[in-house]
């Protein structure tokens, strides 16, 4: 089995649904660093204002304020993850190799879920959550496109991505990604 996967996609690709859905089956520790983020600055940390006014905007939080979140939540778990919207850029992909080197925890597979921009537009309007109307959906989809698809090509290179195409049904998706990873 694959313990130790990384959801890669657009916003609004379906990542955090799909992560869900299968941490539930597989019994994976699901670390979304967007969840982790809201949640800093629902509580109102230092952390949390730092980063309410980056998201809002459709930015990329600093990458040593993620990589604090993350690295404390992945030490302490016993092996079995799925990371969720992290990495977004080389840098952190590169220091994301560093920490799991360090740990012996190196990554099993990659998922990549893929949609048409229009699609993805559509979804995130429904959404409807604070960071989702469409001028900062387009600058969401800019930033990817610049800094969070390079890492197609870097893991794809590691022989580690599996691309799925994200349009059509929750479940049909869901059973897309279980094959791949089989
Ligand atoms: P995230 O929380 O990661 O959210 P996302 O990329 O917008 O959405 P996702 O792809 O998970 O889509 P979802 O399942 O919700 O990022 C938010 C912000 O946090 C970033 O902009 C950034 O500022 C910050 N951030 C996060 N990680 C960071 C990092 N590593 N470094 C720096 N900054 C970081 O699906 C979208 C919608 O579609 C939902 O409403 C869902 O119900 C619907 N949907 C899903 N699947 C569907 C399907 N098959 N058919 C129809 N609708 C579907």
């Amino acid at each position: 089995m694959n313990k130790r996967l990384l959801f890669l996609g657009p916003p609004g690709a379906g990542k955090g649904t799909q992560a869900s859905l299968l941490c539930k089956k597989q019994d994976l520790l699901h670390l979304s660093t967007g969840d982790l983020l809201r949640a800093e600055v629902a509580a109102g940390t230092k952390l949390g204002i730092e980063a309410a006014e980056i998201m809002n905007s459709g930015g990329l939080v600093s990458d040593s304020l993620v990589l604090s979140i993350v690295e404390k939540r992945l030490a302490s778990h016993n092996n079995c993850w799925l990371l969720d919207g992290f990495p977004r850029n080389l840098d952190q992909a590169m220091a994301l190799e560093a920490l799991l080197e360090r740990i012996k925890q190196p990554i099993d597979a990659v998922i990549l879920i893929d949609l048409a921009d229009e699609l993805l537009i559509e979804r995130l309007l429904a959404r409807g959550r604070s960071d989702d109307n469409e001028a900062v959906i387009r600058h969401r989809l800019e930033v990817y496109k610049e800094k969070t698809s390079p890492l197609i090509d870097y893991y794809n290179k590691q022989d580690l991505l599996k691309t799925i195409k994200g349009a059509g049904a929750v479940e049909q998706i869901a059973n897309l990604i279980e094959i791949s990873l089989s």
